[in-house]
C-alpha cells in the first residue's frame, strides 16, 4: 500500500482516552489563513497579562460569540474585545465547518463552538502547563488546529504532577480533546526558529471551544 499521506504517519491516531489526532485534517490551509487575516484585521493579536502580572509570550485574539481573556483580574470569557470595546469578530464559516467536521470525525457529533481562541507563537514563545477550565461544560470537547511552524506539544494527566508525553504538531494537524482528556494538563515548548512558506516565522493555533 502506497503511503498516500506521504510522511509515514497515520492520518488518525488515538493519543489518549478521548483525544484524537487527525494529521493534515486542516489542509489545504489557505482559506483558514485568509480567515485569520480577516479576524486579526478587526481584533489584532495582543500579549495579555496573567493575574500574576506576567505578559504572555504567546500573542492572542478571538473570534466567535465569546472570547477568552486574561488580565490582572483573572481569566474569563467575554463577548467584547477589551482593546476596542466592540464584539469579537464573527467566527468565519471555514473555521466553524472545520471544527464541527473534525469533532464529528473524532466521535463528538453535535459540537458547535461559540469561541475560537487564536494563538500566535513567534520563535521562543511558549505556553506553560495548564488546564482549560474556564468553559461551562466539560462534556464539550476542544478542537485545536495547528498552522505554520511545527511545535512540540506536551500533555499529561488530570493532575499537574502526572508525567507528560511530547508530540510534534505540524502544519495542518487537528487534535480533538474530549472525554477523559478534556481536563488534561497541557502546554507548548518554546517555538524553534524557522520560517514557514504560509505563515513566515510563526505558528498559529486555533482552539475551538463551547464556552457558554
Ligand atoms: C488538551 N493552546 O489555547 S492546543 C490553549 O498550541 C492551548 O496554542 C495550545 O493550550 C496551543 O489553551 C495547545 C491543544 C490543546 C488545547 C486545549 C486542550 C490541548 C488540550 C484542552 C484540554 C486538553
Ligand atoms: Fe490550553
Amino acid at each position: 500500500m502506497a503511503d498516500l499521506f506521504g510522511d509515514g504517519k497515520p492520518p488518525r491516531e488515538d493519543l489518549a482516552a478521548g483525544a484524537v489526532l487527525l494529521r493534515g485534517r486542516a489542509l489545504p490551509a489557505a482559506a483558514l489563513l485568509e480567515a485569520v487575516e480577516t479576524v486579526t484585521a478587526a481584533a489584532p493579536f495582543r500579549h495579555m497579562v496573567t493575574p500574576g502580572g506576567f505578559e504572555m509570550s504567546v500573542a492572542m485574539t478571538n473570534c466567535g460569540r465569546a472570547g477568552w481573556i486574561t488580565d490582572r483580574r483573572g481569566y474569563r470569557y467575554g463577548a467584547t474585545d477589551p482593546a476596542s470595546g466592540r464584539p469579537w469578530p464573527a467566527m468565519p464559516a471555514a473555521f466553524q465547518a472545520l471544527a464541527e467536521g473534525a469533532a464529528a470525525e473524532a466521535g463528538y457529533p453535535g459540537f458547535v463552538p461559540d469561541a475560537c481562541l487564536v494563538n500566535r507563537y513567534r520563535p521562543g514563545a511558549r505556553l506553560s502547563l495548564h488546564q482549560d477550565r474556564d468553559e461551562r461544560d466539560y462534556a464539550q470537547p476542544i478542537v485545536s488546529v495547528s498552522l505554520g511552524l511545527p511545535a512540540t506539544f506536551q500533555f499529561g494527566g488530570s493532575r499537574r504532577a502526572d508525567s507528560v508525553r511530547r508530540i510534534a504538531l505540524d502544519h495542518g494537524d487537528v487534535v480533538v480533546w474530549g472525554g477523559a482528556s478534556r481536563l488534561a494538563f497541557h502546554g507548548v515548548l518554546a517555538l524553534r526558529e524557522g520560517t514557514h512558506p504560509e505563515t513566515g516565522a510563526a505558528r498559529i493555533n486555533l482552539t475551538f471551544r463551547r464556552a457558554l
